[in-house]
């Protein structure tokens, strides 16, 4: 370990005038957030720099939006593959194949006319897997590109972990039958054996809220007033207000997560919290000093003097 050298380029990053750490001064510290069980969280290589680290992928693969995971390149998607007939997309790699009548070149990407004549390497009956060589005493003898081994029965060739990651997402080891695919410590392998999928326990699985893992993934969902967004992981508060007034009797105010009935001046809520009901003022004690009458809404006070039944009596 270079330890001199990291923790000099340490002090120069946390030196006053130079700081441009974030949040608490103990992230200038020398953390190599790659020495943990997690690998900094790179699903396959860490790089740790003064204040920080960086995770990187393999050959084949770039880096995902979260900085940590590693997707197959798809080599087919530009200029085929460069192959003559057929591109092959795979994890970490990719492969050419030829149309009927044809076989795959040594180069692994043009296609050669089937002959034929005899066993030799212009055949396709060479039944070499990757490159034919022609023995100087007739037949022929089968190789592997590199990263592939030769089987037992000398024409096929078996993947290993140094082509293409072993056609793995994450991690690779090397097996007699071929490589067996892992995944970092917080996702889980994928049913294909090779993909990994995230996990609720990554980043909440990308949900907004709450997270579920399942068979085929992640499965977001979203708390009662939300509703999940077409990402299928961010939660949108519902408008509550939108349809019908909320039902609210009178006045109806969107909220995050719910909504909020109210009523017009001299009207109250009900329990329901969304009907209005008058206030009936009169039942109050010295609402008006003779006669109260009540209105939806309103109320009003008639005094005694100008009581039409009264000046009737005294007619
Ligand atoms: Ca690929
Ligand atoms: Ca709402
Ligand atoms: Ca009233």
């Amino acid at each position: 370990m270079q330890g001199g050298q990291k923790s000099r380029m340490d002090v120069d990053v946390c030196a006053p005038g130079t700081d441009d750490c974030q949040g608490e001064g103990k992230k200038c510290e020398n953390i190599d957030e790659c020495d943990n069980d997690f690998n900094g969280g790179c699903v396959h290589e860490c790089f740790n720099i003064p204040g920080n680290y960086r995770c990187t992928c393999y050959d084949g693969f770039m880096l995902a939006d979260d900085g940590h995971n590693c997707l197959d390149m798809d080599e087919c998607m530009f200029n085929n593959g460069g192959c003559q007939h057929i591109c092959v997309n795979t994890v970490g790699s990719y492969e050419c194949r030829c149309k009927t009548g044809f076989f795959l070149s040594d180069n692994q990407h043009t296609c050669i006319h089937h002959s034929e004549d005899g066993m030799n390497c212009m055949n396709k009956d060479h039944g070499c897997a990757h490159i034919c060589r022609e023995a100087p005493r007739g037949g022929v003898a089968c190789e592997c590109r590199p990263g592939f081994e030769l089987a037992r029965n000398q024409r096929d060739c078996i993947l290993t972990c140094n082509h293409g990651n072993g056609g793995c997402q994450h991690t690779c080891e090397d097996a007699d039958d071929g490589p067996i695919c892992g995944c970092h410590p917080k996702y889980i392998v994928h049913s294909d054996g090779k993909t990994c999928l995230e996990t609720c326990a990554v980043n909440n699985g990308g949900c907004d809220r709450t997270c579920k893992d399942t068979s085929s993934g992640v499965h977001c969902s979203c708390p009662v007033g939300f509703t999940l967004q077409f990402d299928g992981k961010t939660c949108k508060d519902i408008d509550e207000c939108q349809a019908s007034n909320g039902g609210c009797d009178h006045f109806c105010k969107n909220t995050v997560g719910s909504f909020d009935c109210s009523c017009k001046k001299g009207f109250k809520l009900l329990t329901d919290e969304k009907s209005c009901q008058d206030i009936d003022e009169c039942s109050f004690e010295r609402t008006c000093d003779h006669t109260c009458i009540n209105h939806p809404g309103t109320f009003e006070c008639i005094p005694h003097v100008l009581r039409p039944w009264s000046n009737t009596v005294s007619t």
